[in-house]
């Protein structure tokens, strides 16, 4: 069952109790709604790369900030589709397409829709990216066979303003609405380590979990420090902050896949062990993210190995094997 109402004093109540009392309870809380051991894996691409007008403190895109980042233009849908066929046969499910916008422009549609038609044609989940939607934007995604839309609250209400200034927390909880009543599935979370307090992170949490319906994938990232960004040098966030933020969201939003997103390159296997223990289910493989790199296949394998852990399969999708039959037949 899901509960909407959670109280910022419970949820407090639940981040701060005693840590292994907390991670117990968030692995009885995933084996009670999810199949223990099993692991959802999504490939990142990044269709459109950085001189964003966004001003997000945090990325490496943003064009306010010189990060010595190679920008380029959207790339040939050709070379999406090749890159999500390496995806699927690597083993992943779900295949997502960021692009560094405030907002897809009107110009931009024909380009992202046949690219979704594509890549849902493979037999992938798909799942985009792009800055803000308006609700006929959303729409028509969904026509052309998106699944998922990633649009992330990132932090508190409160610290938002110290980290982005050129769109506010309500432009982004619009998008959400558009994108829930277009009938995609959300993916909805955030970052930690950009110096915020306990109380934000708890902040973040609370505004996730009273979403009128939970986020079905909650992306967790930690901080990947970029230089010649405002937060190039803020201090590392303890582990044990990330795993609470991690366990806290599975008691808050069972049914929620909870994604270790951005910064795994930097924590060790113990490290991800024990955020996999605290209900996480959902990674991102591949050498790199959008712009930074990741914990490549191979770290990942050995990873899985080690703790006995399987990839969920992709789920069927009877147009695409049909259309795959016919391509080899
Ligand atoms: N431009 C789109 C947007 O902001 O909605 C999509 C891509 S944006 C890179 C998606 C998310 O990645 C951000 O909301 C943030 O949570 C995360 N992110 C970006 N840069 C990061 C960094 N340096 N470290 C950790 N997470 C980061
Ligand atoms: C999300 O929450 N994390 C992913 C995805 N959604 C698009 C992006 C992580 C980006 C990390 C920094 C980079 O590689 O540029
Ligand atoms: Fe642009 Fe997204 Fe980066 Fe913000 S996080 S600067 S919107 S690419």
């Amino acid at each position: 069952m899901q509960r909407n109402d959670w109280t910022r004093a419970e949820i407090t109540a639940l981040y701060r109790q005693p840590f292994m009392d907390l991670v117990f309870e968030a692995q009885r809380i995933h084996r009670q709604n999810f199949e223990q051991n099993r692991i959802q894996i999504s490939t990142l691409l990044s269709i459109k790369t950085g001189k964003c007008p966004e001003d997000c403190k945090y990325c490496s895109q943003s064009a306010h900030y010189d990060s010595k980042l190679e920008s380029e233009k959207r790339i040939a849908v050709e070379k999406v589709i090749k890159e999500a066929i390496e995806a699927k046969a690597s083993g992943s499910s779900r295949f997502c397409m960021g692009a560094a916008w405030r907002n897809p422009h009107e110009r931009d549609m024909p380009y992202v829709l046949q690219m979704v038609q594509e890549v849902k044609a493979l037999g992938l989940e798909t799942c985009m990216t792009l800055g803000m939607l308006n609700a006929s934007q959303a729409e028509r995604l969904k026509d052309a066979g998106l699944d998922y839309y990633n649009h992330n609250l990132d932090t508190s209400r409160e610290y938002y303003q110290h980290i982005i200034s050129t769109r506010t927390f309500d432009d982004r909880l619009d998008t959400l609405d558009h994108v829930r009543h277009a009938g995609l599935k959300v993916c909805s979370g955030g970052i930690v380590g950009l110096g915020e307090s306990q109380n934000d992170r708890i902040g973040l949490l609370y505004e996730l979990a009273t979403l009128p319906i939970h986020p079905e994938s909650v992306p967790i990232n930690m901080l990947v420090p970029i230089t010649g960004t405002p937060l190039e040098n803020v201090e590392k966030l303890d582990v044990i902050e990330w795993i609470r933020t991690i366990a806290t969201a599975r008691i808050l939003m069972p049914q929620s896949y909870i994604r270790l997103s951005a910064g795994r390159e930097s924590l060790s296997d113990a490290d991800q062990a024990l955020a996999f223990m605290a209900g996480a289910n959902s990674i991102f493989s591949g050498e790199k993210l959008l712009t930074t790199p990741n914990a490549g296949q191979g770290k990942d394998q050995a990873l899985f190995h080690k703790l006995g852990l399987k990839a969920e399969q992709p789920k069927v999708n009877v147009r695409a094997t049909a259309i795959n039959a016919m391509a080899v037949s």
